[in-house]
Formats: structure tokens, C-alpha cells, sequence
């Protein structure tokens, strides 16, 4: 049944004539796929005669049972360095079996090799479940470092016999350590780096929300100066009679030669008659700008359009804006 178990009767039996070196085949009658061998090996049969070999018989299944090395509760996560397989360094005899229970609340491997170079090849328990258990094949002489897959922090040693024939001598495996908590240091810095990273990121994100929200109460600031400027024009469309009004004209010469210019400013009467018209001429240098302010005082009330040019010349009326200026001026007594 299950949790149980079942020991056969001793097995090699001199009167039944079956030599050292013996395969007895089994099966589960059940499952007939569950096959499996029996080896008779000298080993465990010193030939003195009948009686005493069969005493001496039992003592190495005994032995095998004993060899048990439990997960570390909450090894899942790190900080059971370097107990999380207990014992973290257990030492059997040659032809012995190691088995792994897992009385952990999480499910674990053990795994023949390090984490640096990979399984070993030796054993690899795949993942075992809270509440069972794993055995190793039959382990030759040698020195193995196994570790978790899942949780690579989790390094343990078998060593087999004296340990002399090693798969991985002791400084490599100490060097693997050292790789290994270099490893998960370095991992942990990652994350930390990436977690930074995230935030520089948000920062980032918000600095931009920020700057494009800046940008955009700039526009609306630009927006409202302009307006705020058509006001002031259409504000200083209504004066009084000789209360002088000064009309500006700004312009940078952007080509990389001297420019002329000829600043003119028509006031028409709302007849559409010129009565005013006066201008600023000169040159410009390359990059230079002008910034030049003409006034006018009306003399009398009335409706007014004031307009702006600049040419080239006065004589040669080549416009060097796009756009003439022109507001509407209103003279009040
Ligand atoms: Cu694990």
C-alpha cells in the first residue's frame, strides 16, 4: 500500500546455485512497465560458507536507507546560505544512495553540478514536490556539488567514498560558490539597477509630461501676449486728438549681405485719402536688426487706418515682409 514498504528475503542462497554476478529481473505485476534488476555483487557475499554469508547479507540496505538530506524550510528564498540542503555536505560510501526529501514548502531539485557550468550529469532529481522524495542512482567515488535549479542559491556536496576520484575538486567547488553568490549578487544588483532604471524612467515620463505641459502654457502665454498685443493695438486705435501715437516696425536682416530698407507708415482717413505718410529709410547690416518706432499725433477726430511697409526701397517699393500691418485707428475729440 502506499507508504509502505517490502523487503524481499535474502537472495543469494548458495544451495539455490546462483552465482556472484547474477541478474534477478522484476516487475510490478500491476504495472508490468515497472521493471527493474537485482545484481548479485561480491561486495555484499564474503563466500566463508553457508551460515555466515547469510548473515553479513542485510547490513548494506541498511545503510543505504540512512543517507538523507532534507531541503532547508524556506529555502525558496535566499538567506539559507549555506544550510539550505541539510546537511549541506554529507559523505557516503562508494556504490551508496543519497535520497533528497523535501519537507519544504516548495518544490525543489537536486541537481549533480553547479550553477556556473550547468548539470553535471550524475543525478538530476527534476522537480521534486512538497512531501517527497528523491534517491540518486548508485554514486562511484568522487566528490559532487549539486545545487537547486529553481533556486540556484542552494548548493550542497555528496562526497562518495574519500572522495578522491572528484568530478570537482573542492577549490573549484568553493570557486563555484564564490561564482555562484557573485551570481545572485550580481542579479540582485540587476534588479536594483532595473528597478532604478523604472523609476529614472517615470521621472523621466513625468519630466517630459511636465515639459510638454510647460510647452504648452508657454503657447497659451505666446497666445495670450499676441492677443494681449492686438488688444494693446486695438487699444491705441482709440485716442484722443493730438495725443501722439508711436507705430513700430521691427525687422532683422537674415541675409549675410547689407540691406536697404525703406520704413513707411500711410494713415489713411476713412475716405481712403492719405494724410499722413512718412518713412525711415537706410542700410541693414547683415544680421542686424531694426527696430524703429515712427509717431504720429492726429490733428482731428475720425476713423483712421494706419499701415506699415517695408521695401526695399522707397523709390522701389519691393516689399521685404510678407505682410503689410494694418490697424484700424479710431480719434475721439
Ligand atoms: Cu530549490
Amino acid at each position: 500500500m502506499s507508504g509502505g514498504s517490502y523487503t524481499t528475503p535474502i537472495l543469494f542462497d548458495v544451495s539455490a546455485e546462483v552465482d556472484v554476478g547474477s541478474v534477478l529481473p522484476y516487475f510490478c505485476m500491476v504495472h508490468p512497465w515497472m521493471i527493474g534488476e537485482v545484481i548479485i555483487t561480491l561486495d555484499e557475499f564474503v563466500a566463508e560458507g553457508n551460515e555466515t554469508s547469510q548473515e553479513q547479507e542485510q547490513e548494506p540496505t541498511q545503510t543505504i536507507s540512512s543517507n538523507v538530506v532534507e531541503n532547508a524550510a524556506g529555502s525558496s528564498t535566499p538567506g539559507c546560505e549555506p544550510d539550505c540542503f541539510i546537511p549541506a555536505t554529507l559523505t557516503i560510501s562508494s556504490g551508496e544512495t543519497v535520497t533528497f526529501s523535501n519537507n519544504d514548502s516548495a518544490a525543489h531539485t537536486s541537481t549533480a553540478g553547479t550553477p556556473a557550468d550547468g548539470p553535471s550529469g550524475a543525478w538530476d532529481s527534476s522537480l521534486v514536490m512538497m512531501g517527497t522524495a528523491y534517491t540518486t542512482p548508485i554514486l562511484d567515488a568522487g566528490t559532487y556539488p549539486y545545487y537547486c535549479m529553481v533556486h540556484p542559491w542552494m548548493l550542497g556536496t555528496i562526497i562518495v567514498g574519500d572522495g578522491g576520484t572528484t568530478t570537482t575538486s573542492q577549490a573549484e567547488s568553493s570557486q563555484v560558490e564564490d561564482d555562484t553568490a557573485a551570481r545572485i549578487a550580481a542579479a540582485e544588483a540587476a534588479a536594483a539597477a532595473a528597478e532604478a532604471e523604472a523609476a529614472a524612467a517615470e521621472a523621466e515620463a513625468a519630466a517630459r509630461i511636465a515639459e510638454a505641459e510647460s510647452a504648452a502654457r508657454i503657447a497659451a502665454a505666446e497666445a495670450a501676449a499676441q492677443a494681449a498685443e492686438a488688444a494693446s493695438q486695438q487699444a491705441i486705435s482709440e485716442l484722443s486728438v493730438n495725443e501722439k501715437i508711436e507705430i513700430t516696425m521691427d525687422f532683422t536682416n537674415d541675409s549675410e549681405v547689407q540691406q536697404s530698407f525703406a520704413l513707411i507708415v500711410q494713415i489713411k482717413d476713412s475716405t481712403n485719402t492719405t494724410i499722413s505718410l512718412s518713412h525711415v529709410t537706410g542700410m541693414l547690416g547683415a544680421g542686424q536688426t531694426l527696430d524703429q518706432v515712427l509717431s504720429y499725433t492726429p490733428s482731428e477726430s475720425g476713423s483712421y487706418t494706419v499701415e506699415k511697409f517695408l521695401w526695399n526701397d522707397f523709390s522701389n517699393p519691393t516689399a521685404l515682409t510678407d505682410e503689410k500691418e494694418s490697424f484700424t485707428l479710431t480719434v475721439i475729440e
